[in-house]
């Protein structure tokens, strides 16, 4: 490869002039815009412990007021980018959201796409337009770009999930904005009812209150049973995972970022090749030695950590007993869309 002319074997009197016309040379960071071969992420192999961090949380539940926060939430934020950028990849950001007893966190809506995915606590719920979404452990609730959408707790223990949004891409548009207000639905169907079975849709007497979103709660209880079930029928070897899809369409739930959920079988040890989309991967249950490119996280339930694009993965279940369940995130959508999508073997 050519070597490159630097900035500095330029004259100072040129790249002044150059600078008060806001142009700038090209060639001493060509490599970096185009390194060769693959690119050179901010994103690093991170992981965050929820043994660290709940109680953090739990002690923003004392220190900071609902209605101080609006959303009291701990991001988790990678340190490739900088703490400050509160992103977990390029496109993907996590939070730790907690709600306490009684508490409300207001409607709003904005551009970002959100999803939740409940990691402990009974008696809180999202309404999503119009829809009264209970939150119980382990089941996905989306909250697509411009719902209204606001939280709710009438239970008597502290409730905390997951937040997904692609927020860091959305800001990085500049198209990063909420509306806050009084929200203007009408009440919808508890989705996941009219969607229950793989394979029928409801016929078209039935009226879908927003056909680009028709199901909005996947319960835990229903992507369980199917993972058990696909491992019966899945040869040993290949992934047991079911992806969460618009049920009218059989295409990714959301526009930007995928959802999926994959069981690892006792003893069972899964390897993703790379790809070029980033991933994160947050543990349901049972525990997971993950391989992220060379660095090695040992998660316990309720784990999350992040895979850099371009980078193998590996997840062994450490138990010879019972299955571990995963959720994962990853930015595929965008990718696919952008024709920028890569797996290398
Ligand atoms: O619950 O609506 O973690 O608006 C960040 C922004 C959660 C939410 C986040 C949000 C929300």
């Amino acid at each position: 490869m050519l070597e490159l002319g630097r900035l500095e074997d330029l004259p100072a009197d040129y790249v002044s002039a150059l600078t008060a016309q806001n142009l700038v040379p090209l060639w001493p960071s060509l490599r970096a815009v185009l390194p060769p071969g693959k690119p050179g992420p901010r994103t690093r192999p991170a992981a965050w412990s929820y043994e660290a961090l709940r109680p953090l949380l739990m002690k923003a539940g004392e220190l900071t007021p609902i209605e101080k926060a609006e959303r009291r939430v701990l991001v988790l934020a990678n340190p490739g980018h900088g703490l400050e950028k509160m992103q977990a990849s390029s496109a993907i950001y996590l939070g730790m959201q907690l709600l306490l007893p009684g508490e409300i966190a207001p409607a709003h809506r904005h551009t970002p796409n959100a999803v939740r995915m409940i990691v402990e606590g009974e008696g809180a719920y999202t309404t999503v337009d119009g829809e009264k979404c209970p939150m119980r452990r382990g089941d996905l609730i989306l909250t697509p770009t411009g719902l209204w959408h606001e939280h709710g707790h009438d239970g008597t223990d502290p409730v905390v999930w997951l937040d997904v949004l692609d927020l860091p891409l959305v800001y990085y548009m500049e198209a990063s904005y909420v509306i806050e207000g009084t929200p203007d639905f009408t009440a919808r169907e508890a989705s996941e009812r009219a969607y229950l079975r793989g394979g029928v849709v409801p016929s078209p007497v039935f009226t879908r209150a927003s056909p680009r979103y028709p199901m909005l709660r996947y319960p835990w209880v229903e992507v369980r049973a199917a993972l058990l079930a696909l491992s019966e029928v899945t040869p040993t070897g290949e992934a047991v995972q079911v992806a969460y899809v618009n049920p009218e369409t059989g295409a990714e739930c959301q526009n930007i970022l995928g959802f999926s959920a994959l069981m690892l079988r006792p003893g069972e040890t899964l390897t993703l090749p790379a790809r070029s989309p980033a991933a994160v991967f947050h543990l349901i249950e049972g525990g997971v030695d993950a391989r992220i490119g060379e660095t090695p996280f040992s998660l316990a339930e309720a784990d999350t950590c992040c895979a850099p694009g371009y980078t193998p993965v590996s997840l062994a279940n450490r138990s010879a007993d019972t299955p571990a369940f995963v959720f994962v995130a990853d930015e595929a959508p965008l990718h696919k869309k952008l024709g920028l999508h890569e797996v290398r073997a």
